[in-house]
């Protein structure tokens, strides 16, 4: 059997307003559109993934967090209705997932053995967290291909952003063995915002795009300096420097998403392709994806 590779690497914010704003099928409430320039990125992304030949999304999220160990989705289908606890206004989307349960035991097991505490998640009612369902819904809108999902460990909250960075690289490492071993072609997803300083008053209107805007200039810089070192292919130093962008900005950073997508990937020395940067309720969300194949990369912006 062939080793199996990571085919690209995508950060995928998941803010439920750009769901909310295509208006999709699944999603109860209706918009009047919004949040243009991080969805047309989006759709980019989503269209050029349709060109690309993969078995599966793996995909590691803040929204879905453990407090003992690394948890996988063990279960072939979630089927159930994700609501937003924070904004129920936009987000009430029902849906049906199909999980790659082969890949996920395979990880969950690489992982134990590089010293991680790990679980599988077999619980039917189990609610996949609107983090997931927002990414992939993005960047794969007709859900055909299988997804697993990968809980974010607490480690910033028990330890530092320092213990963080080593552990989810370690878990990088594992589920990059892990795909080579399974013989897949797969996409990762790192799902989170960059800067995350949230406003503190909804608009009546929340696709009223007059009222969007970032809040506070230092951490625009701070999503900015991030962008240059992605464009300029230097993502150890980025991993390096992300401690301290994730204690100023209150970044989701933290969960360790990145960094683990970094660390599977051998920490790419080229240029991230950019698709899109904008502010939802004043965190800062980039659209990006690294393409390991020197011929498909593209400067999209
Ligand atoms: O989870 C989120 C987020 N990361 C950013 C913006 C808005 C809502 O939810
Ligand atoms: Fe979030």
């Amino acid at each position: 059997m062939p080793k199996g590779e990571i085919v690209l690497g995508c950060l995928a914010p998941h803010p439920p307003h750009v769901v909310y704003a295509e208006n999709p099928d699944q999603n109860e409430p209706v918009s009047e559109g919004g949040w243009e320039t991080l969805r047309w990125g989006y759709n980019r992304l989503a269209r050029k993934l349709k060109t690309i030949d993969y078995d599966a999304l793996v995909i590691f999220t803040p929204h879905w967090q453990t407090y003992i160990g690394t948890h996988f989705l063990g279960l072939p289908e979630f089927k159930s209705k994700s609501v937003d606890p924070v904004f129920p206004n936009i987000f009430r989307y029902n849906y049906d997932i199909k999980v790659d349960v082969e890949l996920s035991e395979i990880m969950r097991e690489k992982a134990s053995e590089h010293g991680i505490i790990t679980k599988m998640m077999r619980n039917q009612d189990f609610r996949v967290d609107y983090g997931t369902i927002t990414s992939c819904h993005m960047l794969n809108p007709d859900w055909d291909k299988p997804i697993v999902t990968i809980s974010s460990n607490r480690n910033a909250h028990y330890y530092s952003p320092e213990v963080m960075n080593e552990q989810a690289a370690a878990l990088g490492r594992a589920c990059a063995e892990a795909i080579e071993e399974s013989g897949k072609k797969v996409v990762l997803i790192s799902s989170h915002s960059l800067s995350h300083r949230h406003f503190v008053t909804e608009s009546p209107l929340p696709e009223d795009m007059s009222r969007e805007h970032i809040y506070n200039h230092s951490q625009y810089v701070w999503d900015m300096k991030l962008v240059d070192l992605m464009r300029e292919g230097k993502m150890r130093e980025l991993i390096d420097i992300l401690p301290e962008f994730t204690e100023q900005t209150i970044a989701e950073t933290e969960a360790g998403g990145l960094t683990w997508m970094m660390s599977a990937m051998g920490f790419p020395q080229y240029s991230a392709e950019i698709y899109g940067y904008q502010s939802v309720i004043g965190t800062g969300n980039l659209v990006a994806a690294w393409d390991p194949n020197g011929v498909t990369r593209e400067i999209v912006l």
